[in-house]
C-alpha cells in the first residue's frame, strides 16, 4: 500500500500542529511510523488520501457504534444545520438529549451536557469537591478521564501515597489532593479510606477499563468501591465516556448492578460530534449553577447539531437493539484473535466487553496497569502494521480497546481473522 500523500499531509501537518495531530492518541506513538491521513468514513470503513480502504476497528475511539455516516444521523444533522449550527441559548434537543440519556441510566436523575468527555470528567470532580466541601479525589492507575490536570497524575505508591504530577504544567499543589490506587484491589482501597475517609471528595474509575488495554472489574472490587464510598459519605463516579451505550444501552452499569453517585458520558452520547455530559443523582446535581452555586459553563455545550447527531444515535440503539447481534461479532472476532495468536505459538490474553475488546501480547491475567504494562508492545507494533497492510485498521496502542460497530458485518468479522493468522505468523 502506497501511503505518499499521507506522509506529504503528515509533514506539512507537524510544521504546523505539535507532533501533527491534534490528539497524542492518534501519533502511532506506540506503533512507530506515520499516522495515516483519511479522506472519508463508509459504514465499517475508512478510506485514507490515497485511496486505500481499511476496516475501522477505531470507529473515532468509541463514538461510532453505528459505524460512519450512518443515514439517520447524517439526516438528522443535515435537518439541523439548515435551522442554525449555535444559538448559545436553549434548546428543546437539549432537553431531549438529556431525557434519552436519563431514561436510559437508571443512576442519573439530572444531566448536564457539555463538549467533551474531559470537560464532563473535571466538572464530575469540581462538583464532588464543592458538595462534599472535601479535597481528595481516587483515582486508579492504568484509568484516563481525559486531560484533566487533577487526574493527569502518576499512580501512587501505595494507598497512603500522594500522586505525584506526570505531566509537566501539573502542579504538585494539584496532585497532591489525587489518591492513586491499583485498579482490582479492594484491600487497598479500603485501607486508603481508613486513612483518609474523612477527606475523600469521590472516587472515579472507569467501571470497565478501556484505556490500559481492557480490563474487567472484580465484583469485590466494586462492592469495596461501593460501601466505603457510602459508609464515608463520599461520591462514586463511574466515569462511561467510553462504555457509556457501548458495553449496554445502560452502560457498565447496567451490567454490573452498581449504582454509582455520578456517571460520566461522551463519545456515543454526541454520535459523532461533540458532546460529553455528566449527571448522577438530583441532590447533587442541584448543586451546579445555576441551581447551586459550584460553577461549570460552555459555549458550545449542548450544541444543536451535536444533539440532533447524539438524539439519533440513541434513537437508533433503543428502537433497534443491535447489542446481541455486536456481542455475537465481537465474540466470534475474540476466538478468531485468540486462535490467530495460539496457531502463531504468540503468548496472548484477550479481555471483552460487549463490542469493546483487546488482545494483549501477555500471558495474562490483565488485572491492572502493573500487569497491563508487561505486554509486549515491540509485539504489539507489528502486529499492528501487518494488519494495516491487509487493510485491518486497529487502535494504535497496546493499551487501547477496538471497537466492533453496527456496520460490521460476519464477513468482515471472517476477513479480519485471516488477516490476523497471517500477522502472528511473523511476530
Ligand atoms: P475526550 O475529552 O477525549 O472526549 O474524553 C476523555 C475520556 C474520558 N474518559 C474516558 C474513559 C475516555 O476513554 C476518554 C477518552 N478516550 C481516549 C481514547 N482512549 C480518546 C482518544 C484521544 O484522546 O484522542
Amino acid at each position: 500500500m502506497s501511503r505518499s500523500k499521507s506522509s506529504a499531509a503528515f509533514a506539512r501537518a507537524k510544521a504546523l500542529i505539535p507532533g501533527g495531530v491534534n490528539s497524542p492518541a492518534r501519533a502511532f506513538g506506540g506503533v512507530g511510523g506515520e499516522p495515516i491521513f483519511f479522506d472519508h468514513g463508509d459504514g465499517a470503513y475508512l478510506v485514507d488520501i490515497d485511496g486505500n480502504r481499511y476496516l475501522d476497528y477505531i470507529g473515532s475511539w468509541g463514538p461510532l457504534i453505528l459505524g460512519h455516516r450512518h443515514p439517520a444521523v447524517v439526516a438528522a444533522i443535515e435537518k439541523a444545520l439548515h435551522k442554525g449550527t449555535t444559538y448559545g441559548a436553549p434548546t428543546e434537543s437539549e432537553s431531549e438529549l438529556a431525557e434519552m440519556i436519563i431514561a436510559a441510566v437508571p443512576s442519573m436523575e439530572k444531566v448536564r451536557l457539555v463538549s467533551s468527555g474531559t470537560e464532563a470528567t473535571m466538572s464530575a470532580v469540581r462538583l464532588a469537591r464543592g458538595f462534599t466541601g472535601r479535597n481528595i479525589i481516587v483515582k486508579f492507575a492504568g484509568n484516563y478521564h481525559g486531560h484533566v490536570d487533577s487526574l493527569l497524575v502518576a499512580a501512587g505508591s501505595s494507598a497512603a501515597t500522594l500522586g505525584v504530577p506526570n505531566s509537566p504544567g501539573v502542579t504538585p499543589g494539584t496532585a497532591q489532593d489525587t489518591l492513586t490506587l491499583r485498579y482490582n484491589d479492594p484491600n487497598g482501597a479500603a485501607e486508603a479510606f481508613a486513612k483518609h475517609g474523612d477527606k475523600i471528595a469521590g472516587v472515579i474509575m472507569e467501571p470497565v477499563v478501556g484505556n490500559m488495554g481492557l480490563v474487567v472489574p472484580t465484583p469485590e472490587f466494586l462492592e469495596t468501591l461501593r460501601n466505603v464510598t457510602t459508609k464515608h459519605d463520599a461520591l462514586l463516579i463511574f466515569d462511561e465516556v467510553m462504555t457509556g451505550f457501548r458495553v449496554a444501552f445502560g452502560g457498565a452499569q447496567s451490567k454490573l448492578g452498581i449504582k454509582p453517585d455520578l456517571t460520566t458520558l461522551g463519545k456515543i452520547v454526541g454520535g459523532g460530534l461533540p458532546v460529553g455530559a455528566y449527571g448522577g443523582r438530583a441532590d447533587v446535581m442541584n448543586h451546579i449553577l445555576p441551581a447551586g452555586k459550584v460553577f461549570q459553563a460552555g459555549t458550545l455545550s449542548g450544541n444543536p447539531l451535536a444533539t440532533a447527531a447524539g438524539i439519533a444515535t440513541l434513537r437508533v440503539l433503543r428502537d433497534e437493539n443491535p447489542y446481541p447481534r455486536l456481542d455475537t461479532l465481537s465474540a466470534k472476532l475474540e476466538a478468531g484473535l485468540r486462535k490467530a495468536a495460539a496457531a502463531a505459538g504468540v503468548e496472548h490474553y484477550t479481555a471483552r466487553a460487549g463490542s469493546m475488546l483487546t488482545l494483549f501480547f501477555n500471558p495474562g491475567p490483565v488485572t491492572d496497569w502493573d500487569s497491563a504494562s508487561k505486554s509486549r508492545t515491540d509485539r504489539f507494533a507489528k502486529y499492528f502494521w501487518s494488519l494495516i497492510e491487509r487493510g485491518v485498521y486497529m487502535p494504535c496502542s497496546q493499551y487501547e480497546a477496538l471497537f466492533v460497530s453496527a456496520a460490521h458485518t460476519e464477513a468482515d468479522i471472517d476477513a479480519t481473522i485471516a488477516a490476523a493468522h497471517e500477522a502472528c505468523r511473523g511476530l
